[in-house]
């Protein structure tokens, strides 16, 4: 029997022997931040078995609780924010958490803490759940300010101070993508080995691009800006050609989608939902700044989306993000709505 091939594998690049990698370059480093981050792979691991078997097991369906929202949460949504809080509080590494499913942020228990904070959201498009389509599981993470004193002002921070963030992609494949401010790198998951192994380095966003993604039903009750954009996508007046219209409803799949291929996701704020649905500490700035790392932009509609000062955990705010010139278009539609 030939075992080359499988000898071959052992010389991958997986997410621990890249997370070490990048830990030798600090010196003074005692790991924690390895530790933390081997949690979280643990969490995604659990959460893409638990999603791969949902049909099977009938995990799909109404728990009978709704979240902090006033949705309805599904079986996964409650497992998967279960598993996170599980996997990061047994890190040791965490004092706060907070996660889109929890109205309160976790304050860890004395004995466990240590000097990070997360924001995530366990199970982000679970209206995507029931028909197979891809979900997620976003996050970031922060430097507490007192590891003896955790207090809700260490995640109220702008999105620029976070050290790390990053997603994974529950879809045909399982797929991590993580900055810790130093570029964006992707892993997808071999399930025969169970790591992830580095498929994407060093993702660079294409600098324009030619799809855009929006929910164009929610078009009646857009701004003169967000309007103008769409319309200019679909008509250009430059001679360019239109571009493309891509939307699944699911931000981690159509941000993938957008870092992958280029272009620009759009969920603006309107006249019904000034600050549009996203939610500030664990989509829009996560998502923010693996954009950014990748070579793009990210924008409120007012100002640099990592600078935005969250005042509460659940807040929301509008997002522009994607190619950095596509992001540059609707600048300057807005810079033009502002002064006129
Ligand atoms: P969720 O956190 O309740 O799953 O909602 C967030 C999702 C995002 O994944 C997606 O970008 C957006 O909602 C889609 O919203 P809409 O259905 O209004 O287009
Ligand atoms: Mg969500």
């Amino acid at each position: 029997m030939d075992h080359s091939a499988d000898a071959q594998r052992t010389d991958l690049m997986t997410i621990t022997r890249f997370v070490l990698n990048e830990q030798s370059k600090h010196p003074d480093s005692r790991g924690d931040f390895s530790i933390l981050l081997s949690h979280i792979v643990l969490g995604c691991k659990f959460v893409c078995s638990a999603v791969s078997k949902a049909g099977l097991a009938k995990l799909i369906g109404l728990a009978g609780d709704t979240n902090v929202q006033g949705e309805e949460q599904k079986k996964l949504d409650v497992l998967s924010n279960d598993v996170f809080v599980k996997a990061l509080v047994s890190s040791g590494r965490t004092s706060i958490l907070v996660s889109e499913e929890d109205e309160q942020a976790t304050i860890v228990e004395p004995s466990k803490r240590g000097k990070y904070c997360v924001v995530f959201d366990p199970l982000d498009g679970s209206s995507n759940i029931d028909c197979g389509v891809s979900i997620g599981t976003i996050f970031g993470i922060y430097m507490l300010k007192d590891e003896h004193e955790p207090t809700l002002q260490d995640v109220l921070q702008p999105g620029k101070n976070m050290l790390a963030a990053g997603y994974c992609m529950y879809g045909s494949s399982c797929t991590l993508v993580i900055s810790t401010g130093n570029g964006v790198n992707g892993f997808t998951l071999d399930p025969s080995l169970g790591e992830f192994i580095l498929t994407h380095p060093d993702i660079k966003i294409p600098k324009k691009g030619k799809i855009y993604s929006v929910n164009e039903g929610n078009a009646k009750n857009w701004d003169a800006a967000t309007t103008k954009y769409v319309e200019k996508c679909k008509f250009p007046k430059d001679g360019s050609s239109p571009k493309s219209l891509r939307y699944i409803g699911s931000m981690v799949a159509d941000v993938h989608r957008t870092l992958l291929y280029g272009g620009i996701f759009l969920y603006p704020g309107d006249k019904k939902s000034p600050n549009g649905k996203l939610r500030v500490l664990y989509e829009v700035f996560p998502m923010s700044f693996l954009l950014e790392q990748a070579g793009g932009q990210a924008f409120t509609g007012k100002q640099r989306a990592l600078d935005l000062v969250p005042n509460k955990l659940h807040e929301r705010s509008p997002i522009f993000l994607g190619s950095f010139d596509d992001v540059e278009d609707i600048k300057a539609l807005y810079a033009a709505q502002s002064q006129g």
